[in-house]
């Protein structure tokens, strides 16, 4: 499935695409169905089709509604926006949680300081995390990105502004002229938040933008289990003296050790420590 509408759906089969309505004995609607699935279909003598039947998903996601994804393109911008390490660790660890493999993607560094982009590689090195620093409207680091997500089904989030239309057009030339503008400015009042296409990517694989920021939302996850999507933080714990040990002011904690003598680079430490309070709370409403 590479584009779902409210009217039809569009699949792609044997190298073409087929567009399909609801129809037939399942009547399958719309809102059952994402871009990134697949489907079992019949195609008519009139070369439109329907779907029979969809296949389990291996994982969705609401905001954008997409499933089966691989990559999450987490585009960040070294200014205009401004870079927000939070959100990016927050999208990270929203990523990881929901089983879909993040890359870093730092746009917009010809507008970065010296040693800027180095500094910020080296953070998510820590992490264990696939980064690539790109300028999208000179082209300048697309094809590493693009030979990364060859073969794979991969979504572009990320705030407003940090350049993922640009970079789609750069990684697949022309598909804005397929797409249309998508943008979370020019969105506002129009029913377009079910419109995701997923395009095709030369040599294999799909991409989809998406306007605005996704992957946001919060995602259940226990507060022992945080520090397994940190795995830098991971690696540490081992050697906290208490098993139970969250890294915050426990005695002899080893996180906190690593973080002094520099393992654990400070911003991750801190938005981990952001993010823990956070589902904290979220745990003290649900047995209020
Ligand atoms: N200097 C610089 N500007 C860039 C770069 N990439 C994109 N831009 C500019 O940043 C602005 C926003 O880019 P978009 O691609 O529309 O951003 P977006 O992430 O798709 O934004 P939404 O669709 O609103 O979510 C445009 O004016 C681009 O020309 C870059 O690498 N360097
Ligand atoms: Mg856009
Ligand atoms: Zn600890």
């Amino acid at each position: 499935m590479t584009k779902v509408m409210s009217s039809f759906y569009e699949v792609l089969t044997q190298g073409r695409y087929v567009s399909c309505r609801p129809r037939g004995r399942f009547k399958i609607s719309a809102q059952e169905v994402l871009a990134g699935d697949r489907a079992l279909i019949r195609v008519l003598n009139d070369g439109t089709g329907y779907i029979e039947e969809i296949a389990p998903r291996r994982n969705s996601l609401v905001r954008p509604p997409v499933a089966n994804i691989d990559v999450a393109v987490i585009v960040s911008s070294i200014d205009d926006p401004p870079l927000n390490l939070e959100l990016v660790d927050r999208v990270l660890t929203n990523s990881l949680a929901t089983g879909v493999k993040p890359v870093l993607c730092l746009n917009k560094t010809d507008l970065a300081q010296p040693g800027q982009v180095d500094a910020i590689s080296g953070t998510y090195a820590c992490a264990g995390v696939d980064f690539f620093a790109t300028v999208a409207t000179e082209g300048l680091g697309v094809p590493d990105l693009r030979a990364r997500l060859q073969g794979q089904v991969s979504v572009l989030v990320g705030q407003s502004g940090v350049g993922k239309s640009r970079l789609l057009n750069s990684l697949v030339p022309g598909a804005s002229r397929r797409t249309g503008e998508v943008s979370s400015r020019i969105r506002r009042g129009r029913h377009t938040t079910r419109h995701v296409e997923l395009i095709a990517l030369e040599g294999g694989g799909f991409i989809a933008d998406t306007p605005g920021f996704s992957l946001l939302d919060p995602v259940a996850i226990g507060i022992w289990e945080l520090s397994t999507f940190f795995p830098e933080i991971e690696k540490a714990q081992a050697r906290c003296r208490f098993t139970d040990c969250l890294h915050r002011d426990e005695p002899d904690c080893a996180v906190k050790q690593a973080l002094a003598c520099g393992l654990i680079p400070e911003s991750r430490y801190k938005n981990y420590l952001t993010i823990l309070r956070e589902l904290e709370e979220i745990d003290s409403r649900r047995y209020q």
